[in-house]
């Protein structure tokens, strides 16, 4: 059975690094690499179940066009020189009418690879075709944090190991950071205490000590809290601050609005179990902080990820090994993207459409320059972007042309005037740089793509050609491109590059103390005013509904994977017990999830403890009246980004 490396391409900070197992060609096992010592010769189900989705007969394998109505799923094979031409000709005519405006992209993360996730950018900023601003997922944490700490790295996973109160912060480990549970696992062997801080009693609450369940949207002002009873109580460290921090004086001054005991209606927690925190926090040798993106993910996450980016600040954490936060900015950017993105071909005056706002702007709200075409790739907007019904309806609309570039039929491709057909990892070349930890690893293909499948730095190539761009840069090898992006590499020695390029997965290591990179060098807590917190978004209904990570698939990704679509189970709300009692609801009824944008149904869950007042729905699912049916288009304070976190929602019983 051959091996060969390769290297996990999902939007996941684990970055595995893979062994892939061949028959000689169809692959027929997926494990860790040892050689990569985060991850330590195993991956999680996901990866383990995938081999069947590359054999899988419901693979795209030829460019389809459609025959029925949109959304019908009818559609008949074509040739790629075909839908080349179809795409080319289509956009000339749109482009002569309208301007190139009128073409939008819409691209995330099914795939990290440098070359295949970016190079598209590149290519529509060729086209000048309009913007679009990526902020579908973590952007108004990075704002936030760049606020405070510019542009300054956090620790990485196994700096954790060190630190001796590890605060698991709107981070479900066994789901987004399963390599991280056994570097926790040792930390508590050696005397270090873990405390969940969360909306829910989430699998990482079994790895806790504790749990403290907040209510959503009010981390920013448990944080403010904790700063409050740090300086009260004479817990902060003044010579760090002074030292290496601009504005604490000013950010102290509007502490004592923030005591535990006037924060207790926005967080529902009780005032002594916020002084014990910020006690045990304040008495930690080199606490760190574990920060997920889902407390972000909020119309104030920008603001509340600073309020949580000063806490460490406060009692010098940085200064400890271990101590700090990991999560939130774990890896500089080893390779300059800018090589495929092609920044300076961008104009400032372009149209930009925010990601989050797919549905608005394609009912013409918001755009200069109406939208007429669309184009789909290594995403999958049905499911994942907000507001979904909106969403739907402009893909339901006969006068917009979509292509969408997809490995199996997901409910974009569904809408698609055009389907190109596209490869799974171990069918690609590509280089990744995970975010979650500094490594770096260079990939050759496992096995020829199937039928006619190609990569997206391939199509971009062909439609270039196509609609005249005579670029050269259009015409580069993948290889090439990766080549570059290695030997230009600024974080990598000689040595290192060699390794890189010979397949080899390099990890670095994270300096001690880690340097705070912002223009003065100090942490900023009162720039441009001092840390505050705000009301989130809401509405007029009871619930806030929280989306969370399943376990089992990752965002849509991984719904195509029986195995796993079934091991994770229905689409399920987590209540609380006296909340779901008042509606007349059990486990396991059926409800109906409400709000002023869609109605979806759902199980009801009451296994796990939810914060009172909150609904929990995990996962992804495919099929229309989708959780995201129910989160609104709103964007955050700091980093225009989702605020999917940040919607009510009323809960009724499904009679029948
Ligand atoms: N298995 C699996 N792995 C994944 C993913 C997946 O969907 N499934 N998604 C991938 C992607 S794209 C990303 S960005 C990362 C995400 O990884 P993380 O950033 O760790 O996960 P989040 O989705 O942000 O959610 C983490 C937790 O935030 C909690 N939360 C939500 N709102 C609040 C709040 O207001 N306050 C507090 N304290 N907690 C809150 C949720 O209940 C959830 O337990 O994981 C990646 N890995
Ligand atoms: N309700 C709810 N909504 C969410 C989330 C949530 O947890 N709950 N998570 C949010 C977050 S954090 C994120 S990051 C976004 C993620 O949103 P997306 O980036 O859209 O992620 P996926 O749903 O994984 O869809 C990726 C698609 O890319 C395809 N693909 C994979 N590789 C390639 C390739 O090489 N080429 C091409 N052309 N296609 C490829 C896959 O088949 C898949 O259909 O969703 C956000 N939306
Ligand atoms: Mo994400």
């Amino acid at each position: 059975m051959p091996t060969c490396r390769s290297a996990c391409p999902y939007d996941c900070p684990e970055g595995c690094s893979l062994l892939v197992e061949t028959d000689g060609a169809a692959v027929t096992a997926i494990t860790g690499d040892p050689a990569n010592p985060y991850t330590d010769g195993w991956v999680c189900a996901k990866l383990r179940n995938l081999p069947s989705a590359l054999r899988s007969p419901h693979r795209i394998l030829t460019p389809l066009r459609r025959t029925g109505p949109k959304g019908s799923g009818q559609f008949v094979p074509i040739s790629w020189t075909q839908a080349v031409e179809e795409i080319a000709g289509r956009w000339k005519e749109l482009i002569a009418q309208y301007g190139p405006e009128t073409i939008l992209p819409y691209s995330y993360a099914g795939t990290m690879g440098a070359v295949h996730r970016n190079c598209g950018e590149g290519f529509f900023r060729a086209l000048g075709a309009s913007e679009l601003t990526r902020t579908l997922c973590s952007s108004g944490k990075s704002a936030g944090w760049q606020s405070v700490m510019g542009d300054s790295c956090d620790l990485s996973p196994w700096d954790v190991e060190h630190s001796d109160l590890i605060l698991l912060w709107s981070s479900n480990l066994p789901a987004t950071r399963a390599h991280l549970v056994p570097i926790v696992r040792r930390a508590k062997a050696r005397g270090a205490q873990v405390i969940l801080i969360d909306v829910y009693e989430t699998p990482s609450a079994a790895l806790a000590d504790r749990s403290i369940l907040v209510r959503p949207g009010s981390d920013g002002a448990l944080a403010l809290s904790m700063l409050q009873v740090l300086q009260a109580e004479g817990l902060t460290d003044e010579a760090y601050l002074s030292a290496h921090t601009t504005g604490w004086d000013a950010l102290k001054a509007t502490l004592e609005r923030w005591t535990p005991e006037q924060t207790q209606a926005v967080t529902g927690l009780a005032p002594e179990t916020v002084r014990a925190l910020a006690r045990a926090y304040g008495a930690a040798q080199a606490p760190c902080i574990v920060l997920g993106s889902g407390f972000s993910r909020s119309g104030n996450g920008g603001e509340a990820t600073r309020a949580i980016a000063a806490l460490p600040a406060a009692v010098g954490a940085w200064a400890k090994r271990g101590g700090g936060t990991y999560g939130v900015c774990s890896s500089p950017s080893l390779v300059d993207k800018s090589l495929v993105k092609l920044p300076h071909l961008a104009r400032p005056e372009t149209q930009t459409v925010n990601i989050n706002q797919l549905g608005p702007a394609l009912a013409g709200e918001g755009v200069r320059t109406p939208i007429h075409s669309l184009y789909v790739y290594h995403a999958n907007p049905a499911a994942v972007t907000s507001d979904q019904n909106a969403v739907l309806r402009g893909l339901g609309r006969e006068d917009l042309f979509t292509v969408v570039h997809e490995r199996y039929m997901t409910d974009t491709a569904r809408y698609a005037d055009l389907i190109l057909p596209a490869p799974y990892m171990v069918e690609t070349e590509d280089l990744y740089t995970p975010y979650g930890y500094r490594q770096i690893q260079y990939v050759k293909p496992v096995t020829d793509p199937p039928g006619e499948v190609k990569g997206n730095w391939q199509v971009f190539s062909l439609l270039a050609r196509a609609m005249g761009l005579d670029d050269p840069h259009f015409g580069r090898s993948v290889g090439e491109l990766c080549r570059e992006m290695v030997e230009r590499s600024r974080w990598l020695t000689g040595e290192q590059k060699a390794q890189v390029l010979a397949g080899e997965p390099v990890v670095l290591e994270t300096p001690f103390p880690l340097p705070v990179e912002t223009e003065d060098g100090k942490i900023h807590l009162a720039d441009p005013a001092p840390i505050t917190w705000y009301p989130p978004h809401g509405g007029p209904e009871a619930l806030r509904l929280v989306c969370a990570p399943a376990v089992h698939t990752l965002n849509s990704s991984f719904n195509e994977v029986p195995a796993l679509e079934q091991a994770r189970g229905p689409m399920t709300l987590r209540m609380n017990a006296d909340d779901a009692a008042r509606r007349g609801l059990a486990h396991g009824d059926v409800a109906l999830c409400v709000n002023e944008l869609g109605r979806v149904r759902f199980t009801v869950a009451l296994d796990r403890a939810v914060v009172p007042g909150t609904v929990v729905a995990e996962g992804v699912y495919p099929g229309r009246d989708t959780v995201n049916a129910l989160t609104h288009a709103r964007l955050s304070d700091l980093g225009a980004a989702t605020t999917l976190n940040d919607n009510t929602v009323e809960v009724f019983p499904l009679t029948l």
